[in-house]
């Protein structure tokens, strides 16, 4: 690929009040620096003697439901055909001088990458919309701003046409340092009938679904219904290994689960800093086994939220949390308002079960019952179905949140005529519709959570909530991802104290944002040997960590090939939760549902293979852990399940 660090340089130079990872720090002053958008500006770089016109752009990260769709087949075309398009709004096509399908070479400061263009007017003119995954994350620093969540919804970057060829997922993940992507066996189909399975509950995302019927024939789903795409993909997928693989030199060989789970636990024994990452694919029950052994070998635990939700959780532990169940949403609610959240495309059956499209106790009439708002920087699938979109400037929800705490308060009038790009009558509208609801319900997204204000902004929200509860009903609930990540959260504080980013180095757990969160760990190359389970940081941390994890000793636990397996020393395949074994989830409205387990593959759970490695390292790595403990007092993190404490079982 071609490289151009002249020209980068030189636009660099140009940008006004620029947004570089050193020069932001956390918080609500970030939103007073320069938001330079919407104003493309066009110049012109010269490679190789050659001149290309070139613009700077705003760049968003986020999800589509082709990229959904595609999460449990990253090793395919169809994947990193996803992740590797971009989003732009015709008039920059048409001055860049760029139609559908071309490519244009997308750089920033942390690198460059090729994507291919689909022409979008969902966005304003200036901004680039690219799709979560390899490719947005190739060119994504990993400055955290001391919050541990990266800036997935704030990049900045230029835009050139380009000859080069773009990369698969996996092209990115070798240049990385990874290898080559694993075979996967054909399925092993059994002669047996075609067996309905009713009240399946969906492992796919926060929603947790619990009314999928799925057909299980010879040993295989062939058949999904109630679910949406994503999660139906996720049980037709057959992208499974069955024996564990490891590393040698540039390809992959078999091994037994015995000497997989040895090298792990001696891995995670003797490593001086070892981090515990992922977490939110997995049951409750694992992610218990998993804090054991961080506490075990002093390392660190983090799990999803971090890079997520994890600054919602920092706001709600500033002034609490307005939340109610899914169910008091359904049956009450007639205000509901998504603000940074797209659950169209990331939480697809949400608005047809819980919120809009479905009748209530007190709702008779669904969606007729209800008014839908929608607050996003772009036009989303969600936004052209609501009864009202309101587009904000990217960063400028805390200002617009103090603006409708102002208004509530009866101070209209001090406010000017727009507020992060919203006209004040919207705003006035927006409060006398919220103050007015019998019960309003707010759901806030990642695009709060990732964008300058981080906590402030969701804090900011809780805080409008708690004002509206001066005139009304009204409560907050944060969209959470994954089908366990309010689980991790939920088990980590129930063990250690704090919800995600544990650090045991010193014998009681320690717990700090941006320091002791994935990102930042494997940014700043602290680590040196990591355990992946129920995480995927090969498709989604960016590539300054993913360069990390290739040169330390890498562990995953995965049902599925993951982009992770690139980096893998050792892949150790596991039953799915929810598919081929039971376990606990927990809902994003903190419900605890228990996945049902649908057929077998004669493979151990996590369960199985966390408890064996903490039995192993209790054996092998005690001597070493007493050693140290004798320089420092310990203390147990909370109540250890019985099972732990007994002699684990041979996998
Ligand atoms: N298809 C699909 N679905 C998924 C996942 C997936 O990978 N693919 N992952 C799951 C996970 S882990 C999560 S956390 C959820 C996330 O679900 P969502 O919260 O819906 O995630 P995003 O689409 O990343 O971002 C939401 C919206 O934030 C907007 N946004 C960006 N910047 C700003 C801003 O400054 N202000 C405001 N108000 N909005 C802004 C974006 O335009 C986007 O529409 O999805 C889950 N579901
Ligand atoms: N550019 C960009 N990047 C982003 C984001 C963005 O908006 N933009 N969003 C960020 C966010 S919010 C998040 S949460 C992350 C996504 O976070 P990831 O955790 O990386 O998301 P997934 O790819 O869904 O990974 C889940 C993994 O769990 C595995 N798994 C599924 N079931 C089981 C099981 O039963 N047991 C075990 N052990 N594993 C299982 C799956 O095979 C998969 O590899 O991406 C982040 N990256
Ligand atoms: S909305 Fe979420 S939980 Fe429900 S079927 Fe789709 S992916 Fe599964
Ligand atoms: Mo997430």
């Amino acid at each position: 690929m071609s490289r151009t660090p002249t020209a980068k340089a030189r636009f660099y130079d140009n940008v006004p009040g620029k947004l570089t990872p050193g020069n932001t720090t956390p918080g609500v002053h970030e939103l007073h620096l320069t938001i330079w958008y919407c104003k493309s500006i066009f110049e012109t770089l010269i490679i190789a003697g050659q001149e290309y016109p070139f613009m700077r752009f705003f760049i968003t990260s986020g999800r589509t439901i082709m990229q959904g769709r595609e999460l449990y087949h990253k090793d395919t075309p169809a994947y990193s055909r996803e992740t590797g398009r971009c989003f732009v709004h015709p008039f920059d096509l048409l001055e860049l001088g760029a139609k559908e399908g071309d490519s244009l070479l997308i750089s920033t400061v942390a690198g460059e990458e090729v994507f291919s263009v689909t022409p979008s007017e969902d966005l304003v003119p200036g901004t680039v919309f690219l799709p979560c995954g390899p490719h947005a994350n190739a060119i994504l620093h990993a400055d955290t701003h001391g919050t541990g969540a990266p800036d997935y919804k704030w990049m900045e970057g230029s835009l050139a046409l380009t000859d080069a060829r773009q990369r698969s997922g996996w092209e990115i993940l070798i240049d990385q340092g990874g290898i080559a992507c694993p075979q996967v066996p054909a399925p092993k189909r059994d002669e047996g009938d075609s067996v309905p399975v009713h009240d399946v509950v969906c492992p796919l995302c926060g929603c947790l679904c619990d009314d999928l019927v799925v057909r299980v024939e010879g040993g295989v789903v062939t058949a999904v219904d109630n679910a949406c795409v994503m999660g139906s993909e996720k049980f037709l997928s057959q992208n499974r290994l069955i024996s564990p693989i490891s590393r040698s030199g540039g390809s992959w060989v078999t091994i037994g689960f015995r000497e997989a789970i040895r090298y792990a636990a001696e891995v995670l024994g003797n490593a001086e800093r070892p981090v515990l990452f992922g977490w939110s694919g997995t049951s409750s029950e694992a992610q218990c086994i998993g804090i054991h052994i961080a506490e075990e070998i002093r390392g660190v635990i983090d799990n999803c939220s971090s890079i997520c939700h994890g600054p919602s959780i920092m706001g709600i532990q500033e002034v609490g949390h307005p939340g109610c169940s899914l169910g008091v949403v359904k049956n009450r609610a007639d205000v509901v308002i998504y603000w940074g959240s797209n659950p169209i495309e990331s939480h697809p059956r949400h608005l047809s079960r819980y919120t809009t499209f479905v009748n209530g106790r007190y709702r008779d009439n669904g969606h007729l019952d209800r008014t839908l708002v929608v607050v996003d920087i772009r036009k989303t699938d969600t936004a052209k179905i609501a009864d009202e979109f309101i587009r904000i400037k990217p960063g400028g929800d805390y200002a617009a949140f103090s603006a409708l705490r102002a208004i509530i308060r009866g101070h209209a009038d001090t406010l000017p005529p727009e507020v992060a790009g919203i006209p004040r009558e919207r705003l006035v509208w927006l409060a006398d519709l919220c103050m007015n609801a019998r019960f309003g319900a707010l759901f806030t997204g990642i695009g709060l959570t990732q964008s300058p204000g981080r906590y402030k902004n969701v804090r900011n929200a809780i805080e409008l909530v708690d004002e509206l509860n001066r005139h009304t009903k009204f409560v907050l609930t944060p969209m959470r991802g994954h089908w366990n990540v309010n689980g991790t959260n939920q088990t980590f504080s129930y063990l250690t104290g704090f919800p995600y980013g544990v650090d045991f180095a010193r014998g009681v757990p320690y717990y700090n944002p941006g320091e002791t969160t994935v990102i930042d760990l494997l940014g700043r190359g602290e680590a040196d040997a990591c355990l992946i389970i129920g995480a995927d940081p090969g498709a989604h941390l960016p590539g300054k960590c993913n360069e990390h994890l290739a040169r330390i000793s890498t562990i995953v636990i995965d049902p599925f090939v993951s982009l992770s397996t690139a980096f893998a020393d050792v892949h150790i395949p596991v039953a799915c939760v929810g598919i081929d074994c039971e376990g606990t989830g927990y809902r994003m409205d903190s419900i605890p549902i228990r996945l049902r387990k649908i057929l077998d593959l004669g493979l151990p759970t996590d369960e199985e293979v966390l408890l064996e490695i903490l039995h192993r390292i209790r054996e092998v790595a005690r001597p070493r852990a007493a050693d140290r403990a004798e320089l420092q007092p310990r203390m147990s993190a909370g109540g250890m399940p019985q099972a732990v404490r007994s002699s684990a079982p041979s996998v």
